[in-house]
């Protein structure tokens, strides 16, 4: 099977295999929540990540039925995971473009009894710039019923500060690429630290990426960080792992 076909089966099949990796509180050392990551089976014990899942996914048009199972699932996992720990799902450019993108998602949560200040969904900023003013008023929707947003890979993409003052934002997720740097590069320490306090002079929440060492860890706290996420805490494992984690 192509990876056209393998996408096409597993919805069919309804079998979707998801990753989760926990983001900490740096404050409280706690789970905040689990981002919920896909990925795809390859029968023989390998698994296909979402870099090369999604573009194919995205092209053909199966990203909107593949989201649906995807949130679907994630819905029903979050279930059994303590109620004070969110999900956090990500939602590429298609799907937000999507018409009545935020109808059918508050459709779904309607069904699943998952409260929606329980769910979190990251978009990058370009997804949201591709046609900006829908896409706000579809982020209001989603906010005004509780749904919580993240900007994911922050400082990477097509952004607009102007616009970053009046998008409905919870969260802003520092890219990993510069929490790379982190004791290495000027520059990039430079930018984690004008980020975090550009976002708390706005009152949103910052998530680093990609925190992997103690010293990148230490420097987060120390200038403000609110949350992180990497395998320092841990790597993205499935269902059960991740319940090994929580319990
Ligand atoms: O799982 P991995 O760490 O390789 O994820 C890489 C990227 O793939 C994520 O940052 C995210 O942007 C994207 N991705 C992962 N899971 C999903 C998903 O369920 N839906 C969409 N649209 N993108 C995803
Ligand atoms: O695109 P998004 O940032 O949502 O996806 C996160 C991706 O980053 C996943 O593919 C995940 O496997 C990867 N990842 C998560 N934590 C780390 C980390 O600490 N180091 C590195 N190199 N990759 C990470
Ligand atoms: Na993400
Ligand atoms: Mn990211």
């Amino acid at each position: 099977l192509n990876l056209k076909e393998k996408i096409r089966k597993v919805i069919e099949e309804n079998n979707i295999l998801i990753y989760y990796q926990p983001i900490i509180n740096l404050k409280t050392g706690e789970i905040d929540s689990l981002e919920a990551l896909f990925r795809l089976n390859d029968g023989n014990e390998t698994v296909i990540l979402p870099k090369d899942i999604i573009p194919v996914a995205e092209e053909t048009g199966l990203i909107v039925e593949l989201g649906e199972r995807i949130l679907n699932s994630v819905l029903k996992f979050s279930k059994k995971v303590p109620q004070n720990i969110k999900l956090s799902v990500n939602i590429s450019s298609i799907q937000l473009n999507k018409p009545m993108f935020d109808r059918d998602f508050l459709l779904s949560l309607e069904n699943s009894d998952i409260p929606p200040d329980r769910i979190v969904i990251e978009l990058t900023e370009t997804a949201i710039m591709d046609s900006v003013s829908e896409n706000i008023t579809k982020l209001r929707n989603l906010k005004e019923k509780g749904i919580k947003i993240a900007i994911d890979d922050f400082g990477t993409g097509y952004s607009s500060l102007n616009y970053l003052k009046i998008l409905p934002v919870d969260f802003l997720k520092i890219d990993r690429s510069f929490v790379k740097g982190i004791g290495r590069d000027r520059n990039d320490e430079m930018i984690v630290k004008t980020i975090i306090s550009m976002a708390k002079s706005m009152n949103l929440k910052t998530i680093a990426e990609g925190v992997e060492t103690e010293e990148q860890l230490r420097f987060l706290i120390e200038n403000g960080c609110d949350y992180g996420q990497g395998y320092y805490f841990g790597k993205p494992v499935p269902e059960d792992k991740i319940m090994e984690v929580i319990d």
